[in-house]
This record gives C-alpha cells, structure tokens and sequence, in this order.
C-alpha cells in the first residue's frame, strides 16, 4: 500500500514546489546568454514591489533605461549626479547581476546646455571630459558599457548629429578611443535599432571595421531589438548574427520588446524623436489581449529565442526594454497612453503566455 501512496506523494511535492518555484529565465539560458531587462529608476530604488521579486528571480543582467544617460548624470557642465547610478551598481552587485551601462555617447536625451554648444573645441572637451569621468567611475563596477548609441542612418550613412556635423566622423572611433582609456575592464558595445536590417547592418559593420582598424577595442554590438510580435524580420537577423559575429565580437539583442499595437505609420523605427496622434482605434486592447494576438507574440518569441539558441556561441546576452507590460515604453509611444503588451511579464508580474514559449524552446516539454 505504502509503496503505491509513495510515488503518488512525491509527485505531489514536486508539483507544489514547481508550482512554488515558477521557471527562471535566466536559469533557463544559464549555458546559452545572459538574460537582461532595462530597469527604472523606481525598480533601482526597489520601491516596485512586482520588480523587487521578478529582478532577481528571473535576470542575471540590467541596464539602466534613463538614469546613466547624459541629460541625468552630466547634468551642468562642471556638476555630475551619480547618485542613481550608485544605488544601481550596489543593488546589482547586492543580487549578483551584471550590469550594461547605457549610454556615454548618444544625440537624444542631451543636457540642454550641451544642445546650446556652439564651437567644436567646446564640445570636443565636453566629450572627452564627459566619456573620461563616467566610464572611470565606472570601470570594474560595471559589466559593460554602450559606447556609442544609434550613430547611424536607415540607409547606413552616419545620422547627421550634433557629433557628426561638428566633431567629423571619426566621432565614433574617439568615443571608443576615450572609453577604452577610461573603462580597460570594461566591454565596449556600439548600440542601435533595426542595424539587422541590411543597409543599415552594412553601416554598422562599416563603423566597427573603422574603430578595428584604427587599433581601438570595440567587444561587441548590441541589435535593440523593438519589433513588432507578428512581423519579425527573423531572416535579417539570422544573417546579422552571422555577419557581426564574423568581426569577431560578441552580438547581443539589447532591448528586446515585440509591440502588438497598430502602428500610424508605414516603415518601422524606435527614434524617439517621432511621434504621433493619440485616436481611440490606435488603441485595440485597453482592456486585455486577445487570444490570437497572444498566440501570435509567443510563436514569435518562440521563434526568436530558438534562433538565439541556434547561435548562443555567437549571441551573449538578451536584454527585454522594460521588465513587465506596465513600465513599457511602447504604452507611451510613438503613441501616448496606449495600453501595450510587449513584454514577457503582464501588468502584474505574472509570466504571460510568451514566457512560457520562451522557457518551452529549452524545455520542449514546458508547452504553452
Ligand atoms: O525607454 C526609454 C524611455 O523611457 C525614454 O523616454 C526614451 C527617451 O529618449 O528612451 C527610451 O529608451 C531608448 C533607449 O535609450 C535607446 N533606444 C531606444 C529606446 C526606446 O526609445
């Protein structure tokens, strides 16, 4: 008799601490990457309580969505504010994880007194005072550092930026050149949107052989990700792995979202600069997702991750913009107060049908 409870008992257990200990993303893909989420500063602060619990359980990689920028730590001229950055470094190093510093070098989110800069000498010695002191502080402490963030155009030509048109465009290459002087225990990355697309993917592997070739280290390239769940262009990013991989750096995926929102225009992007109109049909799902449209992100992201998987050679970490539905970005643009679904989180922190499909392409007995 008790040779027949035994088994059943056992098995009783097992479900209940299954049921306890929900799947974990980044026990998951332990031996494949690291899994990444961008974190706000409420999440560093540990006041949202949702993050609190989801942050350690389930990424052993973060970046700071806004607090490292220029606009936030470089704030006047001859005054920096780290305290942000502090608490984040002391809370991940607290939970064991790696943080990606993000960013040194990027157009949008400028103190306005940079903005207001009217001489090259003045921003050169901005630049290199900038890069200098943050990436110092920072060396050893942080895992990596986005160096330079979206210096490209859709077409592979260099964005006409304020660095571009007065610093020339080796602007690139120095920011590297500083950074590697700054951070030497430090990753370097380039960082930017749709680079797997192949115009824009040539210009970027036109600007990493540059820095290669001018002797400045450059460890890796970061592929943002922002897609839409049923429209992944997983052929262009099957070829960019192989492509960058081939300049032999680490390829990253480093924020990571797949929208299901219509979008108001035709062609994608994640420039922040533009957006649009709020209209009541632009917001299909205030009150919850459809089914079809949850089978539709989870099949993509299946679909992705199984690609990640194909290549965890070459790819070393995947980072989701945001850690759950709520604090997404995408539920204020290019739209303001939409209610997206992007994430692998709901609004409450609860693992959504794509959770499941991502944990499913490791464990093929998972199911979603
Ligand atoms: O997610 C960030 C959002 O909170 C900010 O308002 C926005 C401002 O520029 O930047 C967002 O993050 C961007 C990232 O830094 C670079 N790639 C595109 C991201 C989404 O816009």
């Amino acid at each position: 008799m008790l040779q027949r409870i035994l088994p059943v008992i056992a098995c009783t257990v097992l479900a209940a601490q299954s049921f306890a200990q929900p799947a974990s993303l980044k026990t998951t893909f332990r031996n494949d990457f690291l899994i990444g989420a961008a974190i706000n500063t409420r999440q560093i602060e540990e006041r949202d309580t949702t993050a609190a619990r989801l942050i350690p359980a389930q990424f052993n990689a973060l970046t700071p969505e806004n607090i490292m920028k220029a606009e936030i730590i470089h704030p006047q001229w001859d005054q920096y504010n780290f305290d942000l950055s502090d608490k984040l470094v002391d809370y991940a190093r607290k939970q064991g994880i790696k943080v990606n510093a993000h960013n040194l070098i990027w157009h949008s989110q400028l103190p306005g007194y940079v903005r207001r800069i009217k001489d090259a000498d003045s921003l050169r010695s901005w630049f290199a005072g900038h890069i200098s002191t943050v990436a110092a502080r920072y060396d050893g402490k942080v895992y990596s550092w986005d160096v330079v963030n979206e210096a490209l155009n859709e077409d592979g030509t260099m964005r006409s930026s304020v660095f571009l048109k007065m610093l020339g465009d080796d602007f690139v290459v120095e920011a590297f050149r500083l950074a590697q002087k700054a951070a030497p225990h430090t990753k370097l990355y380039y960082n930017d949107y749709n680079i797997e697309q192949p115009k824009k993917r040539a210009g970027a592997i036109a600007l990493i052989k540059k820095i290669q070739a001018a002797g400045v280290r450059i460890d890796g390239v970061g592929i943002q990700g922002h897609w839409r769940a049923a429209n992944v262009p997983m052929k262009d990013i099957e070829e960019s792995i192989r492509a960058f991989s081939a300049l032999g750096i680490e390829v990253m995926f480093t924020e990571l979202d797949l929208g299901v929102l219509p979008n108001p225009w035709d062609n994608t992007t994640a420039d922040v600069g533009r957006t649009a109109a709020y209209k009541a049909d632009m917001n299909p799902y205030p009150g919850g997702l459809p089914d079809s449209v949850e089978r539709t992100q989870a099949d993509a992201y299946a679909a992705l991750f199984r690609l990640f998987l194909k290549y965890s050679g070459k790819v070393s970490r995947i980072t989701f913009w945001g850690v759950d539905d709520s604090g997404s970005w995408l539920n204020d643009w290019p739209i303001r107060g939409r209610t997206n679904y992007p994430l692998l989180f709901d609004r409450h922190g609860q693992p959504k049908r794509s959770f499941f499909s991502v944990i499913g392409t490791k464990n093929a007995t998972a199911g979603y």
